[in-house]
């Protein structure tokens, strides 16, 4: 553990590094309650009462690490420390410990700020575990309905209720946070950039202006299981057919789109032998676009096309644009530094439905995210810190 008086940004990514490493699939796996993301969550609470802040959780599970007493007014940063499985080191935790070590030095430098000042972790943000992306943000926004969110399934059927008792977490609670909404004056997000568009302006750090409509859609092909020597080619009905043309009809749509993207990164075959035609195949379709009309029209073309027994959206994030304001007033202080688009969701576009909200982007060299690759030189790493304790010693003035 990094000793207080020597809070460096990555030196607490070194402290992390071996929590929840995936020793097959590379990367890192921390979702929401399991072993490693819980060790995360002590990890943040330490080192945030080691800064002097006062920690809490609040009732949809994020974490808060107060500079001031809880109240209206309050300038908040943070980001989340969950990942997708076999994610890359930096999506989420970079900007939690970024904003703990632009806030450890506004403390140290004897900023005394006249409003409360938070740094928040959010909860389920890659929405890996339980399907709904930036889940603990929109449970406390209210745009996921607690009701359903507690009946969420896990891969190993452990709903998030279950999985909340498990580690003590009492999840009765969950729902709209309105109080604690109401007193966030802004919310400015750190993050590693999920694309090369700082590195093609040849700047460390970037603004967000926005981010891609998406949304995420489970679907599912159902067929005769069976045997799979005893069976003649001619007498099957085989749903990994079907699931097999949905992946290419996917591509397809989104190929012929003028920058819309679409994934199948998540398929289970049911029972899945090796020596058995499957019974049912579930696949999950990420897509994405500049507008929702264009996501919505992309989805409609795919569902009229694959034939699925079952076809549902699981996740929705409608296109967002973040307050031209105040992400002027960022890029501004930070020395005109480039605004752009990102496709990546996060928190900070969830909460930009209810107040203002800015990204800072740290520069990423090969672009390459959700996945063991991705990586931020040293040099940008402290370039963001340093621009993150601009962007809130400007907001403080
Ligand atoms: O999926 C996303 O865009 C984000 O990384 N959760
Ligand atoms: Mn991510
Ligand atoms: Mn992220
Ligand atoms: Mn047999």
């Amino acid at each position: 553990m990094t000793p207080p008086g020597a809070l460096d940004a990555l030196a607490d990514l070194d402290d992390l590094a071996e929590v929840g490493r995936d020793r097959d699939r590379g990367g890192y796996s921390r979702h929401l309650w399991d072993d490693a993301e819980l060790e995360l969550r002590e990890w943040f609470r330490a080192r945030a009462t080691a800064l002097g802040l006062d920690v809490e959780q609040d009732r949809n599970g994020n974490l808060w690490a107060w500079w001031g007493q809880p109240g209206p007014g309050a300038l908040v940063t943070g980001s989340h420390l969950d990942s997708v499985p076999g994610g890359g080191a930096f999506d989420g935790p970079l900007g939690v410990v970024s904003a703990l070590e632009a806030v450890g030095r506004l403390r140290r430098s004897g900023v005394r700020p006249e409003r409360p000042v938070a740094v928040v972790a959010f909860a389920e943000e890659e929405g890996a575990r339980f399907g709904i992306a930036c889940l603990g943000s929109r449970l406390m926004t209210g745009s996921v309905d607690p009701a359903r969110a507690r009946a969420l399934i896990d891969g190993d059927d452990v709903t998030l209720e279950q999985a909340g008792r498990r580690c003590g977490f009492d999840t009765d609670g969950l729902g709209p946070d309105p109080e604690r909404v109401g007193w966030i004056e802004q919310f400015i997000e750190l993050h590693i950039e999920q694309g090369r568009g700082l590195v093609d302006q040849g700047s460390a750090v970037g603004v967000a202006s926005g981010i891609l409509a998406h949304g995420r859609w489970a679907l599912s092909f159902h067929g005769q299981g069976n045997h799979a020597g005893t069976t003649p080619m001619s007498d099957r009905d085989d749903p990994m057919i079907a699931a097999a043309q949905a992946v290419l009809a996917v591509q397809r749509v989104a190929g012929a789109t003028s920058d819309g993207r679409a994934t199948v990164g998540r398929m289970s075959v049911v029972p899945g032998g090796t020596n058995v035609i499957p019974s049912e195949v579930r696949l999950w379709v990420d897509v994405r676009s500049a507008t929702d009309v264009e996501v919505r029209s992309m989805v409609a073309e795919i569902a009229a096309e694959v034939g699925a027994t079952s076809f549902r959206q699981e996740s929705w994030s409608g296109a967002v644009t973040f307050d031209p304001d105040l992400a002027a007033r960022v890029a501004g202080v930070l020395g005109d530094v480039p605004i752009l688009p990102t496709g990546a969701g996060h928190d900070a576009g969830v909460l930009s439905e209810s107040l203002p909200t800015a990204m800072v982007f740290v520069r990423n060299p090969s672009g390459i995210s959700h996945a063991p690759g991705e990586f931020a030189e040293a040099a940008d790493c402290a370039a963001g810190v340093a621009a993150l304790e601009t962007a809130l010693r400007d907001l403080l003035r």
